[in-house]
């Protein structure tokens, strides 16, 4: 059924379209919070706990990042944005920049950004592309031992949140990419798009915990699936 709407196409992708870039996921056997409780590293308790293993755990996968590159999903996406006639958004959950190293610049770091780092004295952010430490000094403030990573943790506030829910409210089709609808407010922008009147589709390895909020579905990996998906749209399929 096409939309009367002018086209404005939401899309959130998720750690799986960075699986195939060496960046590993967080729920499956090699996931990252299989292995390691997410409350001690992926939450404002967990760093005050322990603010030295979580900056380590930071800095492990911000190297990763730093030897990660971008694969054909998010090459195909870049192209998405370049040659979609209407509005774009990308709304990404992962924290690696891959989407824009390869071109994507109509995106949004709901659960920030590995690459940026935050004062907690005096508020700011700057680009962060080496380890972080206890020791670190705020290049803002001159702080030291204030810094931690610009990532949004467990039970702290997504960013980006009105932008995202006014494109959601105006979609006209919406695309979850390589996420498993475990986390929230995320899981829930399929319910947000489809009350909007949006056509919903999930692109995943295998079904997500979402996959029924969904009105179609593609399954594959997210380097075969996306570039033969950006081609059909493209072509106003
Ligand atoms: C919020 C950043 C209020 C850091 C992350 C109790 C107390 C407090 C909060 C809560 C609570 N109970 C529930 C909540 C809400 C909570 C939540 O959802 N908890 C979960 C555990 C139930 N959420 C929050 O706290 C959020 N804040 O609610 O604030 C609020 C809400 C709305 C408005 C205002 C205020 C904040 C959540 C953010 C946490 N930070 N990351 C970091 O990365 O270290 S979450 C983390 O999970 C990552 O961001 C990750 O991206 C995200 C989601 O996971 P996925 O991306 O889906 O990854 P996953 O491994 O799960 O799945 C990968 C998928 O890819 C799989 O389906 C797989 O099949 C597929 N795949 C694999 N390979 C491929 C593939 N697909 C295609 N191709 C392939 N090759």
């Amino acid at each position: 059924m096409k939309s009367s709407r002018p086209p404005s196409l939401v899309i959130l992708t998720g750690a799986g379209v960075s699986v195939e870039s060496g960046i590993p996921q967080f729920r499956n056997r090699h996931g990252l919070w299989t292995h390691v409780d997410y409350r001690a590293l992926a939450t404002p308790e967990g760093f005050a706990h322990n603010p030295a293993r979580v900056l380590d755990f930071y800095n492990e996968r911000r190297r990763a990042m730093g030897r990660a590159h971008p694969n054909a999903a998010h090459h195909a996406l870049a192209r998405l944005e370049a040659d979609f006639k209407g509005d774009f958004l990308l709304v990404t959950q992962n924290i690696d920049d891959l989407h824009e190293a390869a071109g994507s610049r109509k995106l949004v770091h709901m659960h920030g950004e590995l690459a940026s780092a935050l004062c907690e004295a005096c508020g700011g952010r700057c680009r962060w592309p080496r380890d972080m430490t206890v020791n670190s000094v705020c290049p803002a403030c001159g702080a030291t031992g204030r810094m931690r990573p610009d990532v949004v943790w467990f039970g702290e506030v997504p960013y980006h949140m009105d932008l995202i829910q006014a494109r959601l409210a105006s979609a006209t089709l919406f695309v979850a990419i390589g996420t498993s609808g475990n986390v929230y407010p995320a899981a829930q922008f399929v319910n947000d798009a489809r009350r909007a009147g949006a056509r919903t589709i999930e692109l995943n390895l295998e079904p997500s915990l979402s996959s029924d909020d969904f009105s179609e579905a593609l399954y594959g990996p997210a380097t075969e699936l996306v570039p033969a998906f950006v081609d059909r749209l493209l072509a106003g399929d």
